[in-house]
């Protein structure tokens, strides 16, 4: 299930922002902000620490400690339930709006006594957030933007969240005696960035034992159907999760209908109907008589429609049944295809662990290269300087001897400022074995200087890597507004790779941009941008939205062996790097 980290890092934060907003002591909070990153950053689950482990993890003191042990025993953080009773629960809701943000929201109640958000979206109409210090037409134009994205987020849940709950009641249900097959299908399994609810699908011959032990889990908050076919719930997080239990001969034909898309099974239907065949949930019928042709399993299914098996994270309906009658389906990244990740930090910036955790754990994950790339010193909160880059290049020639099977990369993170221009003079980049870039500030330029700013990066020498391309922060932020095909043509050009950034929050390029991008010609990197040991698991998500964007090993130069990478790094020789 969800890690206990995640549900302490979340009231920690929110502890943070509670104190700021009632106008509490600034030091006080960012001290209860760093406290929150660094354990849900943390690789033990704090549920088993005691007071002494817990003062183990960076930025956690005793009083911190004290009320993590006190909610992990009572469920309860009270000084987080005191701040909250001082704040009317609309005013909350406001302050959960992705551009808002706590102070703002806070004006918001003190000033003009909005406290929900259909209130503030009279206040904007009328004009009468015009009059508010801070508060401007831009400002209108972001409140109503975020909470645009706030309703279309919906209730759904980020891919990862599902995924550990799908995880774990899998588990659960084939540990039930008599199940035969089970595995999450729907959008879980096409591996879409967010998730609706989860899809479980039980092979079996009975289904009450499965339906009684799905609704007796611990995670179970309430039973929103109870059936022979299908039970729902709603898991103590809210978040819906459907238990299907199909008879062990209908399981591939389950596990097709089930795992959708809608759009792809209209398709995979028009296919049955064209062979005068009948499809469903229960196997391929013919259409006459009705008999049963198939319906073990899913490769029989699409057999039988002439078409090759084919993989769920094509299943959109974006050209896949026509490709498959082709025998043109991509050969699909996986997992181990990747050799490497060429996107990490250490805490020499804001990552969580030192070089040689990051290193160690990079290694037991049998990667055969790991770049680290920390932040460049122009995100001056993160106090890089040339001494400590070098002193750390040093030490990562050093370690790079160690592991045999590993090879070490050193390189940074640039930021792409407003002209387009990075950190650092050019001789000292070509130092770097790679540069990754990225905009981290000033989101707010015209499309065309946006454009501008991107493409002149892609044509610098040193620049390698386009990090989290577009910005996006799931459900939080909209990706900023540059002419893609520009960049694209621009990267496929200069010999740039543009990254899919793994994190469950950014995915970034997204599936759809990644289409686009391929089309270019465009070559990609599947990064983790790993700040903990924990995110370098977040690699699979990455790749599923490379899967979805239907790229092969080919396209992606982390799964390309290191003599091949470190020629596409050189940028067709216009740069000094060859260590
Ligand atoms: P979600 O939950 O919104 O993230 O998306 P899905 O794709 O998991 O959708 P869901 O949970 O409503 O249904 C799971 C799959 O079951 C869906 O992808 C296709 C199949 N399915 C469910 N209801 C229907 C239906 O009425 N017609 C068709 N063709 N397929 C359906
Ligand atoms: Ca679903
Ligand atoms: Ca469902
Ligand atoms: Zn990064």
């Amino acid at each position: 299930m969800v890690r206990p980290n995640e549900n302490v890092e979340a009231l920690l934060q929110e502890y943070a922002d509670l104190v700021l907003i009632t106008g509490g002591d600034a030091f006080k909070a960012r001290a209860y902000e760093k406290a929150a990153r660094a354990i849900g950053g943390y690789h033990a689950d704090v549920s088993t620490l005691d007071a002494e482990g817990l003062r183990e993890i960076p930025n956690v003191g005793k009083s911190i400690a004290d009320k993590v042990l006190e909610y992990l025993r009572t469920g309860i953080m009270p000084s987080v339930e005191e701040v909250r009773a001082r704040i009317p629960a609309g005013v909350r809701e406001l302050m959960s709006i992705p551009t808002l943000g706590p102070k703002k929201a806070m004006t918001l109640y003190e000033d003009l006594r909005i406290s929900s958000v259909p209130e503030l979206l009279d206040a904007i109409h009328e004009e009468r957030l015009r009059d508010l210090k801070g508060f401007g037409p831009r400002t209108e134009e972001n409140i109503l933007h975020g909470i645009g994205l706030m309703q279309a987020a919906g209730d759904r849940v980020p891919i990862n969240v599902a995924m550990e709950v799908a995880e774990e009641i899998v588990a659960r249900m084939s540990a039930v005696d008599g199940c035969e097959d089970c595995t999450y299908a729907g959008s879980l399994r096409r591996m879409r960035e967010t998730v609706g609810d989860v899809d479980i699908l039980v092979a079996a011959d009975r289904s009450e034992p499965f339906m009684d032990a799905f609704t007796a889990l611990a995670e179970t908050a309430e039973v929103i159907a109870h059936g022979a076919k299908k039970t729902s719930i709603r898991t103590t997080k809210g978040l819906q999760v459907d238990l299907r239990v199909v008879p062990p001969d209908s399981w591939g034909a389950g596990l097709q209908y089930f795992t959708g898309s809608r759009a792809h099974n209209i398709r995979t239907r028009e296919m049955a109907v064209h062979h005068k065949l009948k499809l469903s949930e229960y196997g391929l019928f013919h259409a006459k008589s009705g008999k049963k042709i198939v319906s073990e399993t899913e490769e029989e299914v699409y057999a039988r429609l002439g078409l090759p098996w084919i993989p769920p994270t094509l299943r959109e309906d974006r050209g896949e049944v026509a490709a498959g009658l082709r025998g043109e389906l991509p050969d699909l990244l996986t997992e181990p295809d990747i050799r490497g990740d060429l996107h990490s930090h250490t805490s020499l910036t804001d990552g969580l662990a030192t070089l040689e955790e990051m290193v160690e754990a990079a290694a037991r994950r049998g990667l055969r290269y790991f770049a680290i790339t920390d932040h460049a010193p122009n995100l001056y909160m993160q106090r890089m300087t040339d001494e400590k880059i070098l002193a750390q290049r040093e030490r990562v020639r050093e370690l790079d001897g160690k592991h045999r099977k590993m090879r070490l990369l050193h390189g940074t993170e640039l930021n792409i400022d407003p002209d387009g221009n990075v950190d650092w003079p050019q001789e000292f980049l070509q130092g770097f074995d790679l540069c990754v870039a990225s905009v981290h500030s000033h989101f707010n330029q015209d499309r065309a200087a946006l454009t501008r700013r991107y493409i002149t990066a892609c044509e610098n020498p040193e620049v390698n890597i386009i990090g989290h391309p577009t910005t996006r922060m799931i459900g939080k932020r909209p990706g900023l507004d540059i002419d893609l095909d520009a960049v694209f043509a621009a990267a496929a050009r200069t010999g740039t790779a543009l990254e899919i950034n793994s994190h469950p929050d950014r995915l970034d390029l997204s599936d759809e941009h990644i289409l686009r991008a391929r089309r270019h010609g465009v070559k990609f990197a599947v990064n983790t941008d790993a700040h903990a040991p924990l995110h370098l698991s977040y690699l699979r998500y990455g790749v599923g939205t490379a899967q979805r964007g239907w790229l092969t090993a080919e396209d992606v130069i982390n799964t390309w062996p290191l003599d091949r990478l470190r020629r596409f790094l050189r940028k067709n020789g216009t740069s000094g790097t060859s260590a």
